[in-house]
């Protein structure tokens, strides 16, 4: 009896938990068929998909609109160091940043990474890519920027609309999310739109750099659409970022053919945008790699080449994105820098990488002197408008509530706000450009004014080497520069 009974007992609870096993595995089948839906679910494909934008009350129920509470506050969803209309030197905060949410990050990042699933389910998703669950993600778009407090969002054809099954099908689609996102607009504005040019297989060689001619003309009538729409919402700017307009080998690659293909492709686009009317700036953001190993538009330096040879240089501006700095060697400082003194510096996509792992993490950028530096540039360039801040930056795969959408944005704001605070400190203090002055003052005297006037010959260097002998060359002070900046953060 003794044996037998907790044998029964065994048997009976091995049915249980077998049952138990076999309900969590159903879950977890279901729960992955909702949430691993292929993100090209026809759009017409009504059932299958999600097909009702029926979305009730608030998409952020409990979370107020984000306040200044300044620095006592130790409320998460507050800011601290981001006062919309506190002026720093001579303009208001938000108009030195205009910053924008970037709708593919927040609205369509999923968490998923190439070892892994989604891990984020926000409330309002159905795990479709339908016309009415674009509709409701757009209604929770503005209800989301609203209560950040941001004025700007930016957004890619293929993020706000589902693709159709031909280019009319894909057009109609962005036709109708498009005409709510105006509906629902008000005050708020696009900062950029954007054509997604490397999620479909057919841009598996590139765009506007593919060897196949149907693929160029493909592309070429995705950003036609794409601008006329940007336009439509009376967007700012209009972006082209070129992630697959390079090559993995160049034994299969004519790069001078495909150089000139792309020339070719942004004269077209500047010639529509003046056939259009469409006033806003075109920009160009310049990443070296991945998903190609080797992209054109590599940096600032090599974009702006790029844009002199073929004459294009008065058409374009750049949008400088600091993770993509980072990526090609440079610091966003850099690459800011780079950008400005061409008279290039259109836009910031404000993000950062990690410095242990070598892709593109796309992370809030919450370094206080990065920031400092990023906004030194942006002051010495006057402003950014009409470009802006666009956070083209996610949420870690792990942070999966919804309030870190709003926690992570406003640490963003705040770490600009805190940089924009200690650049406005070092430019009042001036010590830091007295130690750049000095270094250089020996070209503000008579023979330095020639030389930069390009009128010192080699003779007249040469004499003048002569006269002066072996010469005493001053310290660079770096460990100084560093001491002031420092003094301000
Ligand atoms: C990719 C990237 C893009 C562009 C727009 O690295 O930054 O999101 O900003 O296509
Ligand atoms: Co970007």
């Amino acid at each position: 009896m003794r044996k037998f009974q907790p044998y029964i007992y065994h048997k009976s609870m091995k049915m249980k938990a077998g049952k138990l096993l076999l309900l969590l595995l159903c879950l977890k089948a279901f729960s992955y068929a909702v949430i691993a839906t292929p993100q090209t679910c026809p759009a017409k494909d009504g059932t299958a998909c999600g097909d009702s934008d029926d979305w009730k009350g608030e998409f952020f129920p409990g979370i107020p609109k984000i306040k200044y509470e300044g620095l006592s506050s130790k409320n998460p969803l507050a800011f601290k160091w981001y006062n919309a209309e506190e002026e720093i030197l001579g303009k208001k905060m938000k108009d030195w940043f205009r910053f924008s949410v970037a709708f593919w990050h927040t609205f369509r990042g999923t968490g998923s990474d190439p070892f892994g699933a989604p891990t984020k389910y926000w409330p309002w998703e159905d795990g479709t890519n339908s016309l009415a669950m674009a509709k409701r993600r757009m209604r929770a778009n503005f209800e989301f920027i609203d209560k950040l407090g941001v004025d700007w969002w930016c957004f890619h054809d293929r993020d706000i609309a589902p693709d159709g099954n031909t280019l009319e099908e894909a057009n109609a689609n962005l036709d109708e999310v498009v005409a709510l996102a105006k509906e629902l607009q008000g005050k708020k504005k696009v900062l950029w739109g954007t054509a997604q040019l490397f999620m479909h297989p057919r841009y598996m060689h590139g765009a506007a750099t593919s060897s196949e001619l149907g693929v160029y003309a493909y592309a070429a009538a995705q950003v036609k659409k794409a601008m006329e729409v940007t336009h439509y919402l009376g967007g700012e700017n209009y972006v082209f970022w070129g992630g697959r307009e390079g090559y993995q080998s160049l034994l299969n690659t004519d790069m001078e053919r495909e150089l000139n293909h792309l020339a070719r492709f942004f004269e077209a686009a500047v010639a529509y945008k003046k056939k259009i009317g469409f006033k806003g700036t075109l920009l160009i953001e310049p990443k070296p790699q991945e998903p190609t190993k080797h992209q054109y538009d590599w940096d600032a330096a090599t974009t702006s080449n790029f844009l002199r040879k073929y004459g294009l240089i008065g058409e374009f501006k750049l949008n400088i994105e600091c993770n993509h700095a980072t990526l090609s060697g440079h610091s966003c400082h850099h690459e800011l820098e780079t950008a400005r003194i061409n008279g290039l510096l259109g836009n910031i996509d404000a993000n950062t990488g990690d410095p242990q792992v070598g892709w593109d993490t796309d992370q809030f950028l919450v370094d206080i002197q990065e920031a400092t530096m990023i906004m030194l540039s942006v002051i010495k360039n006057g402003g950014i408008a009409p470009g802006g801040f666009n956070f083209d930056a996610k949420l870690r795969r792990e942070s999966t509530d919804v309030e870190d959408l709003f926690i992570a944005h406003i640490f963003g704001m705040d770490t600009m706000a805190r940089g924009l605070r200690n650049a406005a400190k070092l430019i009042e203090n001036g010590s830091l450009a007295e130690l750049v002055r000095k270094r250089y003052q020996s070209f503000d005297t008579e023979l330095g004014a020639l030389v930069e006037a390009g009128k010192a010959d080699f003779e007249m260097l040469e004499k003048k080497a002569k006269e002066w002998g072996e010469l005493k060359v001053a310290s660079a002070k770096q460990e100084l520069a560093e001491m002031i900046l420092q003094s301000v953060l």
